[in-house]
């Protein structure tokens, strides 16, 4: 008799620790999920067209465009952080490339132009981001064209 109830108590036993297993795995698991759900979408490779403008002056004052160009540029060279603004009205945070950092800084150069971005797309939070792998100019002639 008693070695029926010990054999029950480590049946027990086993079940207990076994369903406490799966229960902190199974809370694991749904905390990464909706984790992932609220912040973050997995990156994709985007070529974005659109204006640089420094993100301080377009998300204070709506500043962009030739008209403030003078002021874009100092305002990125003092270090104020960069964003693309698409025709949609769609404003990325650029970011550097780990691997290269040319083309960031060239796109800092290019203040009020329009500019061709490509890289992986970052979104967390709500916010948008562009890491900077490439950039290059519009031509006149791609001017009235698509956009990425
Ligand atoms: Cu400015």
């Amino acid at each position: 008799m008693k070695r029926l109830t010990v054999s029950i108590a480590s049946v027990l036993l086993i079940f207990a620790v076994g369903a406490y297993a799966q229960g902190m795995q199974g809370m694991q698991g749904m905390q990464h999920n909706s984790k992932a759900q609220a912040n973050a979408e997995p990156a994709k490779e985007v070529t974005v067209q659109g204006e640089i403008v420094d993100m301080g002056c377009y998300l204070s004052s709506d500043a962009h465009g030739m008209g403030h160009q003078s002021c874009a540029e100092k305002c990125l060279s003092n270090g104020m952080p960069m964003g693309l603004l698409t025709k949609d009205g769609t404003l990325y945070l650029l970011t550097v490339s780990h691997g290269n950092a040319d083309p960031f800084n060239q796109a800092k150069q290019w203040a009020a132009e329009q500019v061709i971005v490509t890289g992986p797309e970052f979104r967390r939070n709500g916010m948008k981001a562009v890491e900077v792998d490439q950039v290059r100019q519009v031509n006149a002639t791609e001017k009235p064209t698509k956009q990425g």
